[in-house]
């Protein structure tokens, strides 16, 4: 009922009835959609901010992709009704709105399309979406409808896509025969003169068109539904649909189509969805994209993208769901992550940096100039903003309006990554301005200068102040006053040191290196003195100097950030990283991954802020956040706890076990922002079925460096693999500064330490330098059993 295809690129769901939140997205430089197995959909463009231009009935005031979207039967969707003329038998695909019993049902999301297969009583509907490569907005569906009969059948099909009330300025649509389409108006609501020329500006039209002209339509909701509403429309119980306009009334797009089909036969349409600014605009879009090979060639131009971007491992393991996910699937995800960075006009700091940050590992060169765009904007203090500006009229917004103190440790990181696996020091040498200071100073300085903000940025004590917050974004009142101190950003910008002191040995900086090992000595100190709270190290200290965060707490006793920094940054070291590795295991692991933090709050913390309030184990107050879970499994790969960080690894990805599926709801195509945590019973490991995350770069890096041990080092590649149980052999290939290595890793009986052959010749320890490697390399590594 539930599986990959057999090149592992596409997915089957054959049950209407046991996931109907399944879900998958497509995107484009502009576009951004989310469907579902029932046909459900949010589509996202950006003008240059995100907006929708299809709409439940109600304008709803959300502006972009959003966690746990909730269905109705009015929620936006692209349906496709289908009448049977004889019978007068009706039946809706993919499932959504009639949700009758299909005799066949398969939701079949592929890498660059979507598909389902939809059959009752002899009459199949195949419905295929996608996007085109590049930066249009449209979308392209084509649907074929099949007689499965031996006998004739002649159907009516009727699309309906919905335009909502979106304006209460004005909302209308008809049929344009010249277009030979729907077309609706909502224009933009405003208020303010000054608006006019930008509203002037935006795709207000909507249009949906299809290749043959329609024999009759409907714009007028109302008059599409009737009495029957959704799920029994009059108008398709009639004859032939009213032809209405919508005259500022809720208006939908839905055409109908007779269908005469001779036994066995099949007949396509095609069809263009999509805003536009205007006629003309329709009319080019028309031209461009409604022609029998749109979606497959818009198809082939992403699969071609994914293959050029393949990442930098292969892999062949036991697990194939793994495999599948690794191969394909997270690249996708990494691809729209980094060339859209999520579709907002000011990325926050730290999601620009991590989502450039995967792309080291598929196309290292993709990565300088986002980087250098980041530095561009930090101010000569070394401050970096809450969020990067990509677009000349781009201002900071939302959660960018509160000041956050973390954003400096994050290129450290990024750029530390990059040159383990690039060894492009020369990157570092070159020159970016500040955002308040035109004399350009190296990236190398940039970064030094940032972490040389975080060290001022302290208490007399020595540990970060968290102002109004820091990674954790709803942290909003720890310490608003000035005195609150963040234990995680004092962690995170020890490690940032550690990250950048090589750097800074290699540059000969030595009075940085003195002071950075100092301040890194003397920070880890404070942090095991005041911080540690006997079992795990306390999430901060509020204004008034309490901890939070600890045993004594009622609520959010321990958080799972504290622990994966204070494993990275040096402060956990012997009894207390095994107390804290237990800790974590006993009070925050799940079936689903391990929760942010436990217990979750039910009630407003005064001292802690927005995060408490929001609901139990959703988001950050105590889901399985993935990119904290990311975090913590790299930092366990780090002190070699290999078997753990895998256990966890493993539950971020669903599957195959269809229990576990059913209970996330979720399918092994991309890593949501969060899994539900352990407050609800019921509602535990649900996902948050948002396609947006910090943990890929992560996730990643554990696999490429943690379980595959293939880590990138000044002279070569260190191989140091952390194979879990279940992997004896593994066999993958890895592409590293130009040259390829075809590995086989095996564990082996009686091996005490891993052993590496090298074209045929065994390598004394575990570093195969770039002299050694040729073009192509066959490499078989035997390791250990793991324990
Ligand atoms: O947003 C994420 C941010 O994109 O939350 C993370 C943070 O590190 C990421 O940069 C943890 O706080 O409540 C809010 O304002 C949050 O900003 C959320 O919206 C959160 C969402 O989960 C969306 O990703």
């Amino acid at each position: 009922k539930m599986h990959f295809s057999k090149d592992g690129k596409r997915y089957h769901l054959r049950d209407q009835k046991i996931m109907p939140k399944a879900d998958t997205f497509l995107w484009n430089n502009s576009v951004l959609a989310h469907v579902t197995a029932m046909g459900f959909s949010q589509t996202q463009f950006m003008q240059p901010e995100p907006t929708m231009y299809s709409h439940a009935p109600q304008k709803s005031e959300k502006a972009a992709m959003a966690p746990e979207p909730q269905y109705f039967d009015h929620h936006p969707g692209r349906f496709f009704y289908l009448k049977n003329h004889d019978t007068q038998s009706i039946f809706s695909a993919p499932s959504m709105p009639m949700n009758m019993e299909l005799d066949v049902y398969d939701f079949e999301p592929g890498l660059s399309d979507v598909r389902w297969t939809a059959e009752k009583d002899g009459m199949e509907v195949v419905i295929q979406f996608a996007l085109p490569y590049g930066d249009d907005v449209v979308e392209l569906w084509k649907v074929t409808v099949r007689n499965k009969k031996d006998e004739p059948q002649k159907v009516s099909l009727y699309p309906y896509f919905p335009v909502g009330f979106p304006s209460w300025m004005n909302t209308e649509g008809h049929y344009d025969d010249e277009l030979g389409g729907m077309l609706a108006y909502a224009l933009t609501p405003y208020r303010k003169l000054k608006d006019y020329d930008k509203v002037k500006q935006m795709k207000d039209y909507v249009y949906f068109i299809a290749h043959v002209k329609p024999v009759t339509w409907e714009a007028n909701s109302a008059k599409f539904e009737g009495y029957g509403g959704l799920r029994n429309p009059d108008g398709i119980r009639h004859e032939g649909l009213s032809c209405t306009e919508a005259s500022y009334e809720t208006t939908i797009c839905a055409m109908e189509h007779v269908l005469e089909l001779s036994p066995y036969e099949s007949k396509t349409i095609y069809f263009i969805f999509g805003p536009a600014n205007n006629r003309d605009e329709v009319l080019t879009m028309k031209n461009k994209y409604l022609y029998p090979n749109a979606i497959n060639d818009a198809v082939e131009q992403f699969n071609n993208l994914y293959e050029e971007n393949k990442g930098c491992i292969q892999i062949q393991t036991p697990d194939e769901t793994v495999n599948n996910f690794i191969n394909h699937w997270i690249i996708k995800q990494i691809v729209y992550h980094a060339k859209t960075l999520r579709m907002v006009t000011d990325p926050q700091t730290r999601n620009h940096i991590q989502d450039t940050m995967a792309m080291t590992y598929l196309d290292p060169g993709h990565v300088k100039d986002l980087y250098k765009l980041a530095l561009s904007q930090q101010s000569i203090n070394g401050e970096m903003p809450d969020g990067i500006l990509l677009t000349e009229d781009a201002e900071l917004k939302y959660v960018n309006q509160v000041p956050h103190r973390d954003h400096c440790v994050w290129a450290a990181f990024a750029i530390g990554a990059y040159l383990d696996e690039t060894n492009d020091v020369g990157f570092l040498d070159e020159k970016v301005p500040y955002a308040d200071d035109e004399t350009p100073e190296t990236v190398y300085k940039h970064v030094c200068k940032g972490i040389e903000w975080l060290i001022l940025d302290r208490s007399e004590r020595g540990l970060s102040y968290i102002g109004q917050g820091d990674w954790n974004d709803p942290m909003n009142m720890v310490g608003y006053k000035g005195r609150g101190e963040s234990v995680w950003l004092s962690q995170a910008t020890v490690y940032a040191m550690k990250v950048w002191l090589p750097i800074c040995q290699f540059f000969k900086d030595h009075k940085r290196v003195r002071t950075f090992e100092s301040i890194v000595q003397s920070m880890n100190d404070t942090l095991n003195h005041v911080a540690w709270d006997g079992c795990w190290y306390a999430r901060g200290f509020n204004d008034d100097g309490e901890a939070f965060g600890v045993s004594t707490d009622d609520e959010g006793q321990i958080f799972l950030n504290t622990q994966s920094f204070g494993i990275l940054c040096g402060a956990a070291s012997g009894e207390r990283l095994d107390l804290l590795v237990n800790a974590v295991e006993e009070r925050l692991t799940t079936p689903y991954g391990v929760t942010l933090l436990a217990p979750s709050y039910t009630y407003m913390h005064e001292k802690i802020g927005r995060v408490t309030q929001k609901h139990p184990s959703t988001a950050e107050n105590g889901s399985i956040y993935c990119h904290a879970n990311a975090f913590y499994t790299y930092a366990l790969y780090e002190k070699g706890y290999g078997q753990k960080a895998y256990d966890i690894l493993r539950t971020l990805i669903p599957g195959p076990d269809e229990h576990d599926m059913k209970q996330r709801e979720h399918l092994p195509l991309y890593i949501p922002n969060y899994y539900r945590g352990a407050h609800n019973e019921r509602v535990i490991g649900k996902s948050s079925h948002l396609m947006n995350t910090g943990s890929l770069p992560w996730i990643y890096r554990c696999f490429v460096e943690g379980l595959f041990g293939l880590k990138g080092k000044k002279n070569g590649l260190k191989i140091e693999p952390q194979l879990p149980k279940a992997f004896k052999d593994v066999s993958l290939t890895r592409v590293f500064r130009g040259k390829t290595l075809n590995i086989d890793m095996h564990q082996k009986e009686g091996m005490k330490v891993t052993e590496i052959i090298l074209n045929g010749n065994k390598v004394a320890g575990n570093m195969v330098t770039m002299e050694a490697m040729k073009v192509n390399n066959d490499i078989i590594v035997n390791c250990p059993l793991t324990k």
